[in-house]
């Protein structure tokens, strides 16, 4: 069984996450999508909101498995046996502190990380640039799974 994790925080799930997920779920038997529980940091959503919503998101592909995880990455994949991290690379700037996190976490343990060239149409695409336009009524609906557009618009709403 060929498997990978996608890490992040996707608070929220945008386009651009789901377009590398899409295509890891191509090339491995099981995707993990590791969500990072971040003490220190509020976010729009919690983790078991977001989880719920990459669920949705992913749920047509068959082969994501949707977690959270608190620690290394890597220990995160020791305990699954997973070889493979998959990263999306948006533009050079993304490369200086990916590369830094692939050499390390290939020290650390051996796994080897894959970088997936963005879809241009996703490639200014974050989750945080989308809950700034979105806080200040611009369109984000376009770069959102549908049910994910929604559950910002409703969580903006009761702020
Ligand atoms: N197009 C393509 N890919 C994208 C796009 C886009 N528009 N947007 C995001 N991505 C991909 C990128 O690969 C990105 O790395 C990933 O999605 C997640 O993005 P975010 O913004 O949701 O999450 P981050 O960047 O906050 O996640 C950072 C991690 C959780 C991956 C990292 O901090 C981590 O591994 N932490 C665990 C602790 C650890 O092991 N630390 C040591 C590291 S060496």
């Amino acid at each position: 069984m060929r498997r990978a994790v996608c890490p992040g925080s996707f608070d929220p799930i945008t386009n651009g996450h789901l377009d590398i997920i899409a295509r890891a779920s191509k090339l491995y038997d099981v995707v993990h999508v590791a969500v990072m529980i971040n003490m220190s940091k509020k976010g729009l959503f919690t983790v078991e909101e977001r989880i719920d919503l990459i669920q949705r998101a992913t749920a047509e592909f068959g082969n994501v498995e949707v977690e959270s995880f608190h620690g290394l990455l890597v220990d995160f994949c020791k305990q699954r046996d997973i070889p493979a991290i998959v990263k999306g690379l948006r533009a050079v700037s993304d490369f200086d502190y990916e590369l830094q996190m692939a050499q390390m976490n290939n020290g650390l343990s051996g796994v080897e990380t894959l970088f997936v060239p963005t879809n241009p149409t996703y490639s200014f695409l974050s989750s945080s640039l989308v809950k700034e336009v979105a806080t200040w009524g611009g369109d984000v609906s376009h770069l959102l799974p549908p049910e994910v557009h929604a559950a910002v618009v409703q969580r903006l709403s009761e702020r």
